[in-house]
């Protein structure tokens, strides 16, 4: 998968080259380019922001370095771009979300800061590409960045060998619609706290319904809202 990312903070982005996803990109499986917006503002001051037509607090992000910058990725895409615009605007983003995204064969984050990004430049990238605002939750953050790097950890663990057992995959929180049962390993007791019987009894039957049931009792108490 190709993976672009524009933003006024590159740097941010290095630790993309350390753990899984830098496994990922050694070995082919993610290639990744990130692209600093301000190389696309040609004025003396690389400016990127201006203030709002009509008036109001903040500043806008401006759309010609945006144009610019998005122009050369699409150029280069490898074909059917996804562009991902993170705004507490946007769609949820959800296991389901990053399922979809992980099966595509170009992303590309725009992260916006300020108060936002000239409408337009969504309007004209959804001219040449599939758009989407995507959100991470009912909160604000005061840029693009640290969501993109959530979204890009929860899509590129999907992709086929970035998660080395697969089967690691399949039975955590969210992926059948329950938070993950809870977990234990050695010693048996740890000041004074026992294990649970039921996982040393070595009744994988009778392990798996106590697991179920821990599965269904906390997402009853956690998150009822995911019991629909
Ligand atoms: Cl994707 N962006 C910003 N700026 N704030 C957020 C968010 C995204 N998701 C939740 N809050």
């Amino acid at each position: 998968m190709r993976i672009d990312i524009v933003t006024i903070f590159p740097g941010f982005f290095d630790v993309l080259d350390i753990s899984l996803l830098g496994k990922a990109r050694q070995s082919g499986i993610i290639d990744l380019g990130v692209h600093d917006l301000r190389d696309h503002a040609h004025d003396r001051h690389r400016t990127v922001d201006d203030t709002p037509y009509g008036g109001g607090a903040g500043m806008v992000m401006k759309p010609e370095p945006w144009g610019e910058a998005l122009d050369g990725i699409l150029a280069d895409s490898p074909g059917d771009p996804v562009v991902i615009f993170p705004s507490p605007a946007g769609d949820v983003f959800t296991q389901a979300t990053a399922r979809e995204l992980a099966a595509e064969r170009h992303l590309v984050f725009g992260c916006g800061r300020y108060e936002g990004i000239d409408q337009r430049v969504f309007d004209d990238t959804a001219s040449r590409a599939r758009v989407r605002l995507m959100s991470l939750g009912d909160y604000v953050l005061n840029g693009g960045e640290v969501a993109t790097m959530a979204m890009i950890e929860a899509i590129g663990r999907l992709i086929p060998g970035v998660v080395g057992n697969p089967e690691s995959l399949v039975q955590e929180s969210h992926e059948d619609g329950l938070l993950e049962y809870p977990s234990y390993t050695k010693p048996s007791t740890w000041r004074g706290r026992e294990v649970p019987p039921v996982l040393l009894s070595g009744n994988h039957g009778a392990i798996d319904a106590w697991r179920r049931e821990q599965q269904l009792e906390r997402t009853r108490r956690v998150r009822p809202d995911l019991l629909g």
